[in-house]
């Protein structure tokens, strides 16, 4: 029984790196029926037959999983975004913000196609709420450096909607890995899905990065549930003005004497960011309490 970790899937194979190679594995029937088929980024242990083809026999429990994308055992979430073709929706960060922080994963935010637009919104809502935003040009190459340097030794995997430059940044990080590209149609703004499928290139040093296909912004879903009381702890700039409201179940919506209001009114809790909050707690709101995670 051999070790490995999973670099791809792929029309029902699995691409094992282990020490002694890449090994192409089926998965144990079973874990389709448990529903708990292995993910790209599983540590998975595999047998192998004489002919070098495998089978994964177990799953190592995960760290966290995302759905879309579909990885597991991520340290960081490199959500990339655009202000030109497409223009990202702050909203969808904001999103994708607070599954990373519900599954214990750092948010790193690249604000690509700098040497269109510099991105200027974007980077002020997010160093503002005091998320790391980095700014690449997949073109010129500016930034790129920046990002490698904040990726080292961490599995990562890039998110960001269709077309905002996920595979050309993969590309510039690690140009021998070619992966395909296409230039967003001009009709819609958004790409064309050119990416079909979640891989994990190694960028040497236990560095790997998973490219992923885009979303639109209809398509996201929440990973797991969350719990409306909890999606406050999910903003990191409300946190000097968690507990000093006037009533200890605060909401922060529109309640006298909130603190949190207090701040957005001084302008040290940005509206955008804010705005989302309202947004996302209407939609956890909604749950059903048998929903959510404790459950
Ligand atoms: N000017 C400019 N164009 C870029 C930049 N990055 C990517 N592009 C172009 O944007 C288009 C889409 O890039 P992709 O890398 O395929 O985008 P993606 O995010 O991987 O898209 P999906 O795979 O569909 O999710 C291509 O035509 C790229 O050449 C950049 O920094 N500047
Ligand atoms: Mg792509
Ligand atoms: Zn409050």
């Amino acid at each position: 029984m051999s070790e490995g970790l999973i670099v791809k899937a792929l029309s029902g194979f699995y691409y094992v790196q282990t020490r002694e190679g890449l090994v192409a594995c089926k998965a144990r029937g079973r874990f389709r029926l448990d529903g708990t088929s292995p993910l790209v980024g599983d540590r998975v242990r595999l047998v192998t037959d004489r002919a070098g083809s495998g089978r994964i026999e177990t799953v190592c429990k995960r760290k966290n999983f995302f759905i879309r994308p579909a990885v597991a055992n991520i340290d960081t979430l490199v959500f990339i975004a655009a202000n030109v073709n497409p223009i990202t929706d702050p909203f969808l960060i904001d999103r994708v913000a607070v599954i990373a922080h519900e599954a214990d994963c750092e948010l790193l935010i690249c604000v690509n196609k700098i040497d269109l637009d510099k991105g200027d919104e974007l980077y002020g809502i997010f160093t503002a709420a005091g998320y790391r935003v980095i700014r690449t040009s997949a073109e010129t190459g500016e930034g790129v450096d920046e990002l490698r340097d904040a990726l080292r030794g961490k599995v990562c995997a890039f998110t960001g909607n269709s077309g905002v430059g996920k595979s050309s940044i993969l590309n510039v990080l690690l140009p021998e890995a070619s992966i395909p590209t296409d230039t967003v149609s001009e009709h819609l703004g958004r790409g064309k899905h050119t990416t079909r499928h979640v891989e994990l290139y190694p960028l040497g040093d236990g560095c790997y990065v998973a490219d992923t296909p885009g979303f639109a912004s209809f398509e996201i879903q929440m990973m797991k549930s969350i719990a409306k009381e909890d999606l406050q702890y999910d903003f990191p700039e409300f946190a000097p003005y968690i507990g000093r409201c006037r009533f200890a179940d605060c909401a922060h919506l529109k309640e006298p004497g909130c603190a949190v209001r207090a701040a957005l009114e001084r302008g040290e809790i940005g509206q955008s960011r804010y705005a989302s909050y309202e947004r996302l707690y209407e939609l956890t709101a909604k749950q059903k309490p048998w929903e959510t995670k404790e459950n």
